[in-house]
């Protein structure tokens, strides 16, 4: 058998011994599916208005070994005792479990698979139901997608039971909403980046339909990343503020399509894409010329701006049913910021996959300074914690530094020198981490909190694949 380009010793030992947990009846294949984990390099909170991104699949994955069994159901169990077994039946609507349970993230790779095959005449019916054993060593809630590893892998190793077959961008479409089972927003970027991810490449991915252009990452380029310990726990506030953030950026969009006299605009990207001749500043000029720079959560003014009723607008923005976006109404909502952030980052990840390609890694870290910057003024995503971890990341001698992933904790990564990787880890041990003092009672709650130091160079690398175990 060959083995496909991402598994490591490692990875197939880990595989082997997870295939001994699980309940293959009879003759039935077991497959082992891995899927890494990302770090995004530039292009934050843009997936979501269908704007380019630039992240790597990283050497991290997750492991998700599954054989078919009689019933119509998903025994699952996790190699970490910390995750409880579960078990659920295939149906053509999968109820969730509560809020916060791991295996929401398995119930909703398995829906996504159901729901794209169903359409195309595969019913629930003609499906086997799975006994899956998973392992994943992607750090958990630290901007890291360690949701997107357990999602991709798990929606590969239910494909392969029954024999389903799509090619990666068809997958990563398919994955690519996910995690709005979970009741979050999120745009396609994780979940691509898991399955397109090419070793020693970072990738630049657009969107609607997905595409992907793999760039070199230059041989002297190394990167750090470092979790800063606080908690961006999805399933929780973190989860709140993202949702707003859509909901912001989708309501700047609008109104920018109205005032350029756009069709059918949804989202920034759609009015990105239909107006080639204008720069980001003109737009938020533009922007900030039609409407007031924030607006009423309660979306009265929103509506009367875009001269539709505000039921409407409402249900469009926030959704109906279990997946809803609930809006603290108490504040309002930032249109003007948010937008200049988003277009301003749509042209800084462009620039930067010219200049990563190009070798120039100096001007790569000016545009992640710039990134992060943004971050933290214009979409406010970015904590005290983040910002003093990339302070530190560049006081040790990286090129730039930036909070990875949604921000509100989680992430930063830095990129340097291969030769000064070492001092940039330490200048984040010295001025970072050894200011943090896990004994301390902490101000927040306990859940916020991590004890244990991630930071490690991370290397880009291959992207997702499933492979046949022998049965013994
Ligand atoms: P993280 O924080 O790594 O989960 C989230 C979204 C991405 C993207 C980034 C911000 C999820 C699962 N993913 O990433 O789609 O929007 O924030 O760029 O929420």
């Amino acid at each position: 058998m060959s083995i496909p380009d991402g598994w490591d010793a490692g990875e197939l030992a880990r595989a082997a011994c997870l295939a001994a947990r699980v309940r293959a009846g009879g003759d039935a294949r077991i497959f082992a599916a891995r899927a890494p984990g990302r770090v995004n390099l530039i292009g934050e909170h843009t997936d979501y208005s269908g704007l380019p991104v630039l992240p790597v699949a990283i050497d991290r994955s997750t492991i998700v070994v599954a054989a078919a069994v009689t019933a119509a159901e998903i025994e699952l169990a996790n190699a970490d005792p910390r995750w409880s077994s579960r078990r659920f039946a295939i149906a053509r609507q999968i109820p969730s479990y509560e809020t916060g349970d791991w295996a929401n993230y398995v119930k909703a790779a398995i829906q996504g698979v159901i729901d794209h095959f169903s359409a195309r005449g595969i019913f629930t019916e003609n499906l086997r139901g799975a006994s899956m054993v998973v392992d994943g060593r992607v750090p958990p809630a630290a901007g890291l997608s360690s949701s997107a590893a357990l999602t991709v892998s798990t929606a590969m190793a239910f494909m392969a039971v029954n024999e389903l077959e799509l090619d990666p961008i068809e997958t990563a479409t398919m994955v690519a909403r996910s995690e709005w089972y979970v009741g979050t927003r999120a745009g396609g970027m994780d979940q691509a980046a898991s399955i397109l991810g090419r070793r020693d490449h970072a990738l630049f991915i657009e969107f609607d339909p997905i595409r992907v252009r793999a760039v070199k990452m230059p041989a002297n380029a190394a990167l750090v990343v470092a979790d800063s310990r606080e908690i961006a726990d999805k399933s929780g506030m973190v989860r709140a503020q993202y949702n707003r953030r859509v909901v912001e950026c989708a309501l700047a969009a609008r109104i920018l399509g109205r005032a350029l006299e756009l069709d059918g605009v949804t989202i920034l990207g759609d009015v990105v894409r239909a107006s080639p001749g204008w720069n980001a500043a003109e737009l938020v000029e533009k922007l900030a010329a039609a409407a007031p720079a924030r607006l009423g959560a309660d979306l009265k003014e929103a509506a009367s701006i875009l001269g539709v009723s505000q039921p409407a607008l409402d249900a469009e923005l926030l959704g109906r049913g279990p997946t809803r976006i609930a809006l603290d109404s108490s504040r309002p909502l930032e249109i003007l910021k948010r937008a200049r952030h988003v277009l301003g980052e749509t042209e800084r990840v462009i620039r930067a996959a010219d200049v990563l390609e190009a070798g120039r890694l100096d001007e790569m870290g000016k545009l992640m300074n710039a990134s992060h910057q943004s971050l933290a003024d214009d979409f406010e995503c970015s904590t005290e914690r983040l910002d003093a971890i990339v302070e530190c990341a560049r006081r040790g001698g990286a090129f730039g530094a930036r909070l990875t992933g949604a921000g509100f904790g989680g992430s930063i990564v830095a990129l340097c020198d291969v030769a000064s990787a070492d001092s940039v880890i330490e200048s984040i041990d010295r001025g970072y981490y050894a200011k943090l003092d896990p004994g301390a009672p902490s101000e927040k709650s306990e859940k916020s909190e991590k004890t244990k130091n991630f930071r490690a160079v991370l290397h880009a690398g291959a992207g997702a694949s499933v492979i046949d175990l022998p049965t013994a």
